[in-house]
Order: C-alpha cells, then structure tokens, then sequence
C-alpha cells in the first residue's frame, strides 16, 4: 500500500518532464496519490497537459500566481473537483534573467519587488487561498535553495527571496499547525531544469556541486521527489516549519575535501 494511498492535491510548476515538480508529482503518484496540476500559458499547458496524462491525472489548471483572480478560479475547480485536498506543491519562482548574473547591488526596485511576488509572496496567496479546502492532517511543500543563507555567486536576488520564502514557512506553520496542517520545505541542490537552462555559471556550479559534496554526486528530481513523499505523507506527521536539505550534504562542507 502506498504511503500517499488516497490522498489528493496540487502540484505548481511543472514545466517539463525534467522539472522538480515533475519528479515530486511522479512521486507522489507512485505512492498513490491522486494529482492535479497548473501551468501558466499555452507552451506550458502544451508541455504539462501529456504529463499529467501520463500518469492519469485529469485535473489541469491554469494559474498566474500573480492574479487574486486566477488563484480563487483554481481553488474553485480544485473545490469542484476534489473536495478537500491533503497536499499543496509550490515549485514556483521567478527573477529577471539579468538580476541573475552580476552583482547584487544592481537589482532594481521592480526586479526585486517581482522576484518577491512571484517566488514569495504567491506560497502564501496560495495557502491564503485554499484554507478551507485544507484538508485536517494536510501537508503542503515548497523549494528553496541554500542561496537563501550563504552567498551563492549569481543568485543575487533569488537569494533574497528565497530566504524570504524559508521565513515565510515558518510563520505558515504557526498559522497552520492549530488545524494540524503542515509546512515545509525542501532546499535541493543544483539540478539541470528548465529554470537553470541558460543561468551564468551553471554548468560550473553543477560540477563543483558534485566535487564538494559528501555524496559526491549531484542531486536528481528522483531524490527530491522521494523526500517530498515524506514530507507531503503522514510519515512526517510532526515535521513543520521545517527547511529540509536534499543536496548530498553539501550544506555542511566548510570547505572542499582534499580528494575533491
Ligand atoms: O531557484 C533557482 C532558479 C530560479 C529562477 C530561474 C530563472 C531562469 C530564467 C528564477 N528566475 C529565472 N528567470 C529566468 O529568466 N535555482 C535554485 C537554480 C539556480 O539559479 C541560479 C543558480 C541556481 C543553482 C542562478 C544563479 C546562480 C545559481
């Protein structure tokens, strides 16, 4: 028997079939839940409607997390099609390309203020939005990555926003955990998605990742998707509030080994 055997809820993100929302909804979906998911535009519906297709889920939605408007529509048909729900997945974030590379002091105001709606403020929009269709015991995820605590070359903004997004967890729990509802996040390390396509130094970063780690390897969207069965399941029943690092160790070098 599964360990997410009868539970139902949504997964926001998913771009391609190497997206980590992806590896967590294949994931979640082995384990036997019942997924729905959203995509922005039509690319993206084209992209996501045969994935979700694939492992026979039937719920697909668009939804700008920008939009009040478009949040309130999916939690309709989420209501419509679901009932309650036992999982909410947020794999959403977004920077200007250009605040991505450089130095931090040349992010703009918009910029910044884009960055925090997009990557910050929409997880908490979003839990805004579906409280009543939280079901008791329900679990929701999101994605940070370690640049929200140690420089990371690059990631400027993106950094600032996701240690926005990881104190944003922890005031969700208070919120939530009176009702038994939980949240969490998982920091991964570097993977080759769509959102790094393209991204200065990635490549570099990637394989330095590899060398420095303790696994000595880089991180897949089969390892996330794995712990975010544990964490979207009642085996992690008294974890919330929690930034749980799926990276190969990599947050606890000081310094690379002398083998790297
Ligand atoms: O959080 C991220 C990436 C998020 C992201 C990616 C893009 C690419 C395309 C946000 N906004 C955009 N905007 C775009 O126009 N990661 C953890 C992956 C990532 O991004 C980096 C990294 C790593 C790692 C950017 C610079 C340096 C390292």
């Amino acid at each position: 028997m599964g360990l997410m055997e009868g539970k139902k809820g949504l997964i926001l993100g998913v771009a391609n079939d190497h997206s980590i929302a992806w590896g967590i909804a294949q994931a979640l979906h082995r384990e036997g839940a019942d997924v729905g998911f959203t995509y922005v535009g039509e690319t993206l519906e084209r992209r996501v409607r045969p994935l979700a297709a694939s492992i026979g889920a039937t719920f697909v939605e668009p939804c700008d997390v920008n939009s009040d408007e478009q949040i309130a529509a999916l939690m309709g048909r989420t209501r419509e099609a679901f009932g309650q729900i036992d999982f909410l997945v947020h794999a959403v974030a977004y920077a200007n390309k250009d605040e991505l590379s450089g130095l931090y002091t040349r992010t703009t105001r918009a910029g910044f203020l884009l960055a925090m709606e997009v990557s910050v403020y929409s997880l908490t929009a979003l839990v805004k939005a579906a409280d009543e269709l939280l079901a008791p015991g329900a679990a929701i995820l999101t994605l940070s990555y370690h640049g929200a605590r140690k420089v990371m070359p690059n990631y400027n903004v993106m950094g600032v926003a996701k240690a926005a997004l990881e104190a944003s967890v922890y005031y969700l729990a208070a919120d939530l955990g009176p009702r038994g509802i939980r949240i969490n996040a998982i920091s991964a390390g570097p993977i080759r998605t769509l959102a790094a396509s393209g991204i200065t130094g990635f490549r570099s970063l990637h394989r330095a990742f590899a060398e420095v780690s303790p696994m000595r390897r880089n991180v897949t969207i089969e390892d996330v998707g794995n712990a975010a069965v544990y964490l979207c399941s009642d085996l992690s029943s008294a974890v919330t509030g929690e930034i749980m690092y799926v990276d190969g160790g990599f947050n606890v070098m000081g310094a690379p080994s002398s083998d790297a």
